[in-house]
C-alpha cells in the first residue's frame, strides 16, 4: 500500500502545485519517454517570477568571473586532484551554488510544473528535496559526455524512482551546439548505458533535444542520456533544477550554505524544499565527502533502501 508522503504534498499545493499542473499528455510523456518539453516565451516566464533575460546576463558575468573555478563546490571530492585552469567536468563550463550568488535564482526552485513532475515520478512514500541548482554549458569544440543516468540505476521493478531533472535552457539548443540526446523509453531499463555497450557511440534510437531557448527540460533521471560535442562554439547554457528523495544525498546542503538573511525571506514551503527547516537534519559531511567509495556507497543505498 502507498502512503502519501504528506508534507511534500501539502508545501507544493501551498507552492500553486494541482493534480491539473502537468496536461495528461505531458504526464504520459514523462512515464513512456521518461521525458517532456515545456515552451514559455521571455514574457510568460516573467509571471513566474523568473527572468530569463536577467539570468543570462548574471549567468555570463558569474562564468566570467569564476572561470575554470566554476562548480568546483560540488566537486570536493576531487578537489584536491585539479589543476590550476582545470574544469571540474572537463570540457564544460559549470557554475553552482547559484542561489547564494543571485536573487534571480530564487523562483527557479518552485517552477510548478518542475515540482509537479518531481512529485509524479519519484516514489510517492518519499518526501522531496532540492538537490542542487547548477549551470552547464559545453566548451566550444567539446563537451560531449558517454551515455550516462545520472544516479545509481534501478536493478529491479521495485526499486523506486528517486530523482528527477528540469533543465531549464537559457539558450536555443540546436544539435550544432552540442544539445542533449536522449533515448526515449529507457528510464525503463534496469541497468546503465555502458552494460549494454553504449558508451560514447550513437544509438539507434536516439533523440536529439531541438528545442527554444525558454524550454523546460524535465527528465526521469534514470533515461539514458549525454551532453553532446559543441560544433560551432555557439552558447548552450542550461540551468539544472534537481529534485530527490529526501532519503538520498542532496548535492548542496543547503541548510549550511545560505546565510540567515536568505533564510528569513523564505516561507516555510520554499525551506522545506531547500531540507533549510531548524528541525531539518544536516548532512553527514563525511559520508557525503566519501560518496563515491565503493564501500560507502554500497552501505548508504543499502540504508536508504532499508529506511
Ligand atoms: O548538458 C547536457 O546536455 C547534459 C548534462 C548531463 O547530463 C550531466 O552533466 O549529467
Ligand atoms: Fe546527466
Amino acid at each position: 500500500m502507498k502512503i502519501k508522503s504528506c508534507l511534500t504534498n501539502k508545501y507544493i499545493s501551498e507552492l500553486g502545485v494541482t493534480e491539473n499542473t502537468l496536461s495528461y499528455n505531458q504526464k504520459l510523456e514523462l512515464k513512456e519517454n521518461g521525458y517532456t518539453l515545456i515552451h514559455r516565451s521571455v514574457k510568460e516566464w516573467l509571471k513566474y517570477g523568473v527572468d530569463l533575460n536577467l539570468i543570462s546576463d548574471v549567468i555570463d558575468d558569474l562564468i566570467q568571473k569564476e572561470s575554470w573555478r566554476g562548480g568546483r563546490e560540488s566537486h570536493d571530492h576531487v578537489n584536491h586532484q585539479l589543476k590550476e585552469g582545470e574544469h571540474p567536468e572537463p570540457g564544460a563550463q559549470r557554475l553552482n551554488h547559484l542561489l547564494s550568488k543571485h536573487k534571480c535564482f530564487r523562483k527557479l526552485f518552485t517552477i510548478p510544473e518542475a515540482l509537479a513532475a518531481a512529485r509524479y515520478l519519484i516514489d510517492s512514500r518519499e518526501e522531496i528535496a532540492l538537490s542542487q541548482l547548477i549551470l552547464r554549458m559545453p566548451l566550444p569544440g567539446k563537451g560531449a559526455q558517454n551515455w550516462h543516468v545520472d544516479w545509481i540505476p534501478r536493478r529491479k521493478e521495485s526499486d523506486p524512482v528517486r530523482s528527477v531533472l528540469s533543465s531549464l535552457l537559457l539558450d536555443d539548443y540546436t544539435i550544432e551546439n552540442g544539445t542533449t540526446r536522449v533515448v526515449p523509453g529507457t528510464h525503463k531499463k534496469l541497468c546503465p548505458p555502458s552494460e549494454e555497450g553504449y558508451f560514447d557511440q550513437d544509438h539507434p534510437e536516439q533523440v536529439y533535444i531541438e528545442a527554444p531557448k525558454g524550454t523546460l527540460f524535465i527528465y526521469d533521471i534514470n533515461l539514458w542520456h549525454r551532453a553532446s560535442r559543441n560544433l560551432n562554439g555557439q552558447k548552450r547554457r542550461h540551468i539544472n533544477i534537481n529534485y530527490r528523495s529526501r532519503k538520498i544525498w542532496q548535492q548542496v546542503n543547503f541548510k549550511k550554505v545560505l546565510d540567515d538573511s536568505f533564510k528569513k525571506e523564505m516561507s516555510e514551503a520554499e525551506l522545506f524544499l531547500l531540507k533549510a527547516r531548524k528541525e531539518d537534519k544536516l548532512r553527514n559531511e563525511f559520508l557525503f565527502k566519501y560518496r563515491n567509495n565503493p564501500i560507502i556507497k554500497k552501505i548508504c543505498n543499502a540504508y536508504w533502501n532499508y529506511l
